[in-house]
């Protein structure tokens, strides 16, 4: 973990209803996959939320009618920055792997897709963020391999039970970067030619590049803001997501 806190946003992605499964526990709550994000702008992208098959999770009280999933040290982190039912102390409804979570359809603020699903990554972190991270592959390199190793793999879709009608069918353009189009990600992984979601080097560079460019140099082509600067839109769309209760602020 680096010197600098870093501040995400943490995304509302709703559980649609009925809960069944491991879920089932939860009926009459609010329940929602808990997404740490740095690039709030891209929301409208989503196409599906991943989670760790073998991660750990829980189902925490956030307060009287939410509860968010996801790992004990994010909701630990949560309680002494005031989000738990009781405070500075984490309540845990459930307990459940990424495997109970594949396949949860779900409704995510701004996402211009109505229901997404919960689908495996196998590069998630359990020591950063919340363990939940929502995937927006026209601008994120590493989402966009994910969801390539799914849909070029039909036995990595069939070892996690992945159903066909839960995969994504297209990318949605959302910001457009001179030199680069409107589906970054697919372009920084040709560029340098990587192939798969464990290319980690490779990775770690077109990351930092998509990053980088998106902010100084991307216009939103997408929503309320298209026409804009990312980087002028960026704030406004991250309070605007906070002031509707649909995300709040993580730091770590
Ligand atoms: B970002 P940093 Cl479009 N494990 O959100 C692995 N990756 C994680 C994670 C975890 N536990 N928690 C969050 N992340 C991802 C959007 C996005 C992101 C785009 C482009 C780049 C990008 C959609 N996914 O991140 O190590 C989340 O993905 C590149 C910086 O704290 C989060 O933002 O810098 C980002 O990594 C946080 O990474």
């Amino acid at each position: 973990e680096g010197v600098q806190p870093q501040e995400y946003t943490l995304l509302k992605m709703e559980v649609v209803k009925p809960f069944t499964g491991k879920l089932g526990p939860l009926e009459g709550k609010r329940v929602f996959l808990a997404a740490a994000t740095l690039r709030p702008e891209t929301l409208y992208g989503q196409t599906n939320a991943w989670v760790l098959p073998d991660g750990k999770y829980g189902a925490y009280e956030i307060n009287e009618t939410d509860v968010f999933v996801l790992t004990e040290r994010a909701a630990l982190n949560l309680a002494y920055q005031n989000f738990s039912k009781i405070p500075q102390k984490p309540t845990c409804l459930l307990e459940l792997t990424g495997h109970d979570l594949i396949g949860l359809p779900l409704r995510s603020p701004l996402a211009v897709i109505d229901i997404i699903y919960a689908l495996p990554m196998l590069t998630i972190l359990t020591n950063k963020g919340s363990g939940i991270v929502t995937c927006v592959p026209s601008d994120s390199p590493d989402d966009y391999m994910a969801l390539h190793d799914l849909k070029v793999k039909p036995a990595l879709r069939a070892k996690f039970g992945v159903q066909d009608e839960w995969m994504p069918t297209d990318i949605i353009p959302i910001i457009n970067i001179p030199g680069y189009g409107d589906r970054t990600a697919e372009k920084v992984c040709l560029d340098l030619k990587i192939k798969s979601q464990n290319d980690k080097e490779k990775l770690a560079e077109g990351k930092k590049l998509v990053y980088l460019k998106g902010f100084t140099e991307g216009t939103m082509i997408i929503g309320e803001f298209a026409g804009r600067k990312v980087q002028e839109v960026k704030p406004i769309i991250k309070t605007q997501l906070i002031e509707s209760g649909e995300a709040i602020l993580y730091s770590e």
